[in-house]
């Protein structure tokens, strides 16, 4: 099976009309193309990275704020001056762009702009046979992020090339996954940071509050974020975490997001490898979030590469009851009660607190306001981060 074409989207810097690329958006994933969106209000220099990092066939643009011209042209000159041009521009902007605009626009490197009137699916057209082919004879990567994304690339087709996606599985066999196969992971390799929890808890907003402290405490560090978004197998998909991130839009965040293609439990089958490779590419910290989970997930269980597991909750998970089902709260190592803005936070953390002592190991409790800057909840999580010895250490310690 081929995999599906990625693609970016956004909206640029001074510009909140997102009602239009979210209508694209969906258009765009019904028809089997995984878009990764990064959302309104974004700079040149942010639209690039993130299309670097995300390795996408092209970046879809959506321009309502007159500033055009200049802005995909800006956009085209610095995916060139990153090496980075096999990645092509298109987009829109309605009666905004006038015919002799979209003539300069193209002049500039643009690849096509899509007037008002056009429908849905001529754009989904346009989509898959300009963009429908992977990139061949790829010119050598000029930096390590371009390098890092290809791989990255390299091994979710792999694992999407199988004839048979077999269900949770973690094992390579095709060439390129030979490659970059996992089980001889060095030992000196970055702490790995997992997050997981039902969706809409925060987990988002709290890594990116998390990688705002980092990049304070550590001036010259760098951290990777690796994100899931579910997908059916063979089907689109919104990845749409980076559009929840400000912080993280910093060249010191490499962040990756991914479709988990068909497989149940919040992680795709190409996880384990890229997390393996991303453990070993020298970043301080690597953080990976799932997808909304429900009762039963375990995402992490037989991965083996997490050394700290962090379930980020909704204070509203319904009684007590519900809170006996949840096998991440046997498992976890740091239990986040996020939202605590909200009225029932009090008794989330009692009920929590109260299922963790029952569990009789030593498990962390925080409650956090993850929207809120400067929490001094996530202030105490970050410390706890920051203070836990990753389990890889501990295990070489102990050889
Ligand atoms: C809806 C709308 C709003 C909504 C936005 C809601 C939202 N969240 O997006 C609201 C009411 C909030 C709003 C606010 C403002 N708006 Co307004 N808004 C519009 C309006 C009416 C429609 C735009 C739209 O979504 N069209 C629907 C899309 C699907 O169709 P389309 O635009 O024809 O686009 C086609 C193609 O170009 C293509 N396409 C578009 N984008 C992309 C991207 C890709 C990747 C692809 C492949 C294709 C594609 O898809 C369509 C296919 O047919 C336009 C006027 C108009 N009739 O165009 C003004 C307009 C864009 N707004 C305008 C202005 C000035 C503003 C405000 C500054 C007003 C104010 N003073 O507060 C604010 C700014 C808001 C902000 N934060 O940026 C001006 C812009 C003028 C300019 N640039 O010179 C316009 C043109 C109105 C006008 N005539 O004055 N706006
Ligand atoms: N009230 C309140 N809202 C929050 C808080 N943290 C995050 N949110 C909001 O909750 C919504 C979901 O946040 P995300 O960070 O995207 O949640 P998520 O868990 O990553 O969601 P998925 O990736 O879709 O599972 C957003 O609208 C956030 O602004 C918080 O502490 N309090
Ligand atoms: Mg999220």
């Amino acid at each position: 099976m081929a995999s599906p074409i990625r693609i970016l989207t956004a909206v640029p810097i001074c510009d909140g009309h997102d009602s239009a690329i979210n209508t694209i958006n969906l258009e765009f994933i019904r028809h089997g193309i995984e878009v990764v969106y990064l959302g309104y209000h974004r700079s040149v220099s942010d639209i690039v990275r993130a299309a670097i990092q995300e390795d996408v066939r092209a970046i879809g643009i959506s321009s309502y704020n007159g500033g055009h011209v200049e802005f995909f042209a800006e956009v085209v000159n610095l995916l060139c001056k990153h090496g980075a041009d096999e990645i092509k521009v298109f987009g829109g902007g309605g009666g905004t762009i006038t015919d002799v605009d979209a003539t300069a626009m193209r002049r500039k490197g643009v690849d096509k702009i899509f007037f008002a009137g056009t429908s849905l699916s001529e754009m989904v057209q346009f989509v898959r046979r300009q963009y429908g082919k992977p990139h061949r004879k790829r010119a050598r990567a000029k930096t390590a992020d371009i390098d890092l994304a290809r791989k990255l690339t390299e091994i979710e087709d792999a694992f999407t090339s199988r004839k048979r996606p077999t269900p949770n599985a973690q094992r390579p066999t095709s060439k390129a996954e030979k490659k970059h196969q996992t089980s001889k992971i060095k030992h000196q390799r970055s702490p790995v940071i997992g997050f997981t929890g039902p969706g809409g808890a925060g987990k988002t907003t709290l890594i990116d509050e998390l990688v705002l402290r980092f990049l304070r405490k550590s001036p010259k560090g760098r951290v990777a974020i690796l994100s899931h978004d579910p997908s059916v197998v063979g089907e689109g998909a919104l990845l749409g975490d980076r559009a929840t991130m400000i912080n993280s839009q910093n060249d010191r965040v490499f962040m990756r997001s991914m479709a988990t293609r068909g497989q149940a439990g919040g992680l795709s089958p190409a996880t384990h490898d890229c997390l393996a490779l991303l453990s070993r590419a020298s970043f301080d910290y690597v953080i990976i979030e799932t997808v909304g989970t429900g009762q039963e997930a375990m995402p992490f269980r037989k991965n083996g590469i997490v050394d700290l597991n962090v379930l980020v909750m909704n204070p509203d998970y319904g009684s007590r009851l519900q809170l006996q089902k949840i096998v991440m709260l046997d498992l976890a190592d740091v239990v986040v009660v996020n939202k605590s803005d909200l009225q029932r936070a009090r008794t989330a953390h009692t009920e929590v607190e109260q299922r963790l002592e029952q569990n009789r190991r030593s498990q962390q409790l925080v409650d956090t306001v993850a929207k809120r800057h400067r929490d001094p909840g996530v202030d105490r999580l970050f410390d706890l981060i920051s203070a836990s010895e990753p389990a890889s250490r501990r295990k070489d310690r102990k050889k």
